[in-house]
């Protein structure tokens, strides 16, 4: 494992193109005004290429850009989402690549085939729609394989993300279809090329016909590895309207900083130092940040607020030690402390139960699942509010939160 220190300003290149333009909602093509917007977009200060990495034990402040801008309004958050997501993308996923210059699809007997081309390079992919019967079809893509229970009147979509980027061990780096095209060594980690593969997914369904699919309503899931793919999924791809991590744990909807907490306090959870001896879920670059993840200007709290204002529903269980119960709870509650700015807190679900097996959906979160999915697949109204977990431990928010929640006009 890697003992190296942090340096203060990082070896990060940036990427060639830095504007302070401000963010639009359709950056990687879709051409169907999205569902939802967190208000107009301003000016954004324009995110430095070299920042002082200094250690903070509090979970960042979402609400305070680098250069210590305040987020007072609704269009200062989508410009400070559109510089966390940078961050993210600096620090632990990865450049996650705008709309490739070619995306074409096919459509036959429950198969979608997905072409993408770029700089002369090609890659075909497909994944297998079901349940698709009937006309504008709400749908949820599934990594791997759904292990939440769909309901009828929403279609599945099984996407092989390994396919995309493999994730067999640390070896698996560079490899899948996502590195075919953009070469081995692009700095895209296996959650962010997964994320670019469902991107592509919703591209190919725009431009075909015969598979039912509503574009606007499609969610996505996953397990485990795979739901920390999916709040990632959720986080990158604004055209997701449901986004429903399931026991995705640390590097999902854990945070960093509350699993070096856990594990201080001699839980045995995973952390940031275990994570990148096991796979290539984060980027090369974040194996620098591991010792010390205070010093990030993120945690991932901020990666569910990247879902804001969209759906976001997230499970968890209680009773599997290497999630880290207190993280994968308190973080996500801290998270809706953004999707609350934007009024909207509601939008946002965490629920932590046990007495069930890993990755076996419990009965118990089953009508949350269906409100969520009733509201923002299906258009009905549902009462969403749910923050619960049956742990008998006490987060300690206080000692993790130094900053308070605005009011976003
Ligand atoms: C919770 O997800 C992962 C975990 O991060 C890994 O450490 C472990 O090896 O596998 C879990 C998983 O994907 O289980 C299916």
């Amino acid at each position: 494992s890697s003992s190296s220190t942090t340096t203060s300003t990082s070896t990060y290149t940036p990427p060639p193109v830095q504007t302070t333009t401000p963010p639009t909602t359709t950056t990687t093509g879709g051409t169907t005004p999205q569902p939802t917007s967190t208000g107009t977009p301003g000016v954004c200060p324009a995110l430095p290429a070299n920042i002082n990495l200094v250690a903070n034990s509090a979970l960042p402040d979402p609400f305070t850009f680098v250069n210590g801008q305040k987020v007072t309004t609704k269009a200062d958050w989508e410009c400070r989402a559109k510089e966390i997501s940078e961050l993210f993308q600096r620090y632990e996923l990865g450049t996650f690549p705008p709309k490739p210059s070619s995306v074409t699809g096919s459509y036959s007997g429950g198969t979608l085939t997905v072409n993408v081309s770029e700089g002369g390079k090609s890659i075909s992919f497909t994944v297998r729609i079901s349940g698709n019967t009937g006309s504008n079809v709400p749908a949820i893509i599934a990594y791997g394989a759904a292990s939440i229970p769909v309901p009828s009147g929403v279609a599945t979509i099984t996407f092989n993300n390994d396919d995309i980027a493999a994730q067999q061990n640390t070896g698996s780096r560079g490899s899948g279809k996502f590195y075919t095209l953009y070469g081995s060594g692009h700095s895209a980690s296996a959650l962010t090329a997964w994320a670019w593969g469902v991107d592509r997914i919703l591209d190919a369904l725009e431009v075909t016909t015969g598979h039912n699919i509503n574009v606007q309503r499609v969610g996505v899931t996953g397990c485990s590895r795979n739901g920390k793919g999916a709040i990632v999924a959720g986080a990158l791809v604004k055209r997701i309207a449901l986004t429903i991590p399931q026991e995705s744990g640390s590097g999902g909807s854990a945070c960093w900083r509350l699993s070096d907490y856990q594990k201080s306090q001699g839980t045995n959870v995973q952390t940031a130092q275990q994570i990148i001896t096991e796979n290539v879920w984060f980027s090369k670059e974040f194996e620098k940040h591991v010792n010390q993840v205070n010093r990030l200007p993120i945690d991932h709290h901020m990666l569910a607020g990247l879902v804001a204002p969209r759906g976001l529903y997230i499970a968890e269980n209680t009773d599997m030690e290497w999630l880290g119960a207190i993280s994968s709870y308190g973080c996500p509650k801290v998270g809706r402390k953004i999707y609350e700015a934007l009024g909207v807190a509601d939008n946002m679900g965490v629920s932590q139960i046990g007495g069930h097996n890993h990755c076996s959906f419990p009965s118990g979160q089953n009508s949350e699942l269906t409100a969520f999915i009733n509201k923002f697949l299906k258009d009905q109204s549902a009462n969403t509010n749910v923050v619960r977990t049956d742990g008998r431990f006490n987060f300690p928010e206080a000692q993790f939160v130094n900053w308070s929640v605005p009011n976003l006009a």
